[in-house]
């Protein structure tokens, strides 16, 4: 499949359905001498478009809505803007994202639109009691909003294990809980305040259970643990939280009854692609559901420089996602 988005490298596409046009937040990756290395300090964006397309037919346009937002614009930030999402609640667009802020911690935080392509205002400082990565929201049947986040590694994440608001400088770098008995670290969720600015709670880890057991993925369990690009959509009444398994390259999910888990591992809905990152969502558009991710083919396997795709995926009868069309 070719690359959606060819005039500019885009990553970690978000893509929603606004008023009946399908809209993608992506990252905007550029060139950079900064040598690649496990921290992602190679991934050093610096603003973000807005894309927007009236159908998924491969002859359909895509509009580049130009600059939406820019790191010089945001007074917290220092650099690295990664993985953004949007949300719309009472007729505004928000756009998050995840920064490093002035002590090169990841932030996460938020700008506001009057319309889906922006551009977007930033709030003047990151979300109250946010921290690492990737945030993604999702809006529920009854109107609540949550965000979900967190990536291991130089994402951070793994640095608050003592406790939400905690940094544990300790651990910053390429590292993440190991060995027998040790559990793996779970994404995180708050619900958002009705005005979609803040966190209405204090954030929760969310756990992904084996099926086999019932109990909490191992920290060892590199083929199916959470690292980074969580999104959440819903299907059928479930509930389904999706991610990138990070160092095994893997796109996975897993299902529950509730906003915030526990969700029970359910599969791949993707095999590693040319790139060391992988990282997706998943929308329905059009009456057909379909998978964003990104790839390096565009350019030639540079790591730091990915391209968006679309691939359409269903579900099978018992709810799984399944990457043929079934029968
Ligand atoms: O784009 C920078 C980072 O790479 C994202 O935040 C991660 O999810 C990974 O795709």
């Amino acid at each position: 499949m070719p690359p959606l988005i060819t005039n500019i490298y885009t990553a970690d596409p978000s893509a929603h359905v606004f008023n009946g046009k399908l809209y993608i937040y992506p990252s905007h990756d550029r060139e950079t001498d900064i040598q690649f290395n496990d921290n992602g300090d190679q991934y050093d964006m610096a603003d973000y478009h807005v894309f927007s397309l009236t159908s998924l037919d491969p002859t359909s346009p895509v509009t580049d809505h130009g600059v939406a937002l820019k790191a010089e614009d945001i007074p917290w930030v220092s650099k690295q803007l990664w993985a953004p999402d949007a949300a719309t609640k009472n007729g505004k667009y928000y756009l998050y994202f995840p920064a490093r802020d002035k002590e090169g911690i990841f932030r996460i935080g938020v700008a506001v639109a009057d319309t889906p392509e922006g551009p977007f205002k930033p709030e003047p400082e990151p979300i109250k009691g946010s921290y690492s990565i990737d945030p993604a929201v999702f809006i529920d049947d009854d109107g609540a909003a949550y965000m979900y986040f967190g990536g291991l590694w130089g994402g951070q994440l793994q640095c608050y294990q003592k406790g939400n608001n905690i940094y544990d400088a300790s651990w910053s770098g390429p590292k993440e809980p190991s060995g027998a008995g040790a559990r793996a670290l779970g994404p995180r969720v708050a619900k958002m305040t009705d005005d979609m600015l803040e966190f209405a709670e204090e954030v929760r880890e969310i756990l992904i259970l084996a099926p086999e057991t019932g109990e909490p993925l191992a920290a060892d369990d590199h083929d199916r643990r959470f690292f980074e690009a969580a999104w959440l959509h819903k299907y059928n009444g479930k509930y389904y939280f999706s991610y990138s398994t990070g160092d095994t390259h893997y796109l996975c999910y897993a299902v529950g009854d509730s906003p915030y888990g526990p969700f029970t591992y359910g599969g791949r809905i993707l095999e590693p692609v040319l790139g060391w990152t992988t990282h997706h969502s998943i929308v329905e558009f059009q009456g057909r559901w379909w998978l964003f991710h990104h790839d390096c083919e565009l350019s030639k396997g540079v790591d730091h420089l990915r391209s968006v795709k679309v691939k359409e995926i269903w579900y099978d009868k018992d709810g799984k996602i399944v990457t043929e069309k079934p029968e």
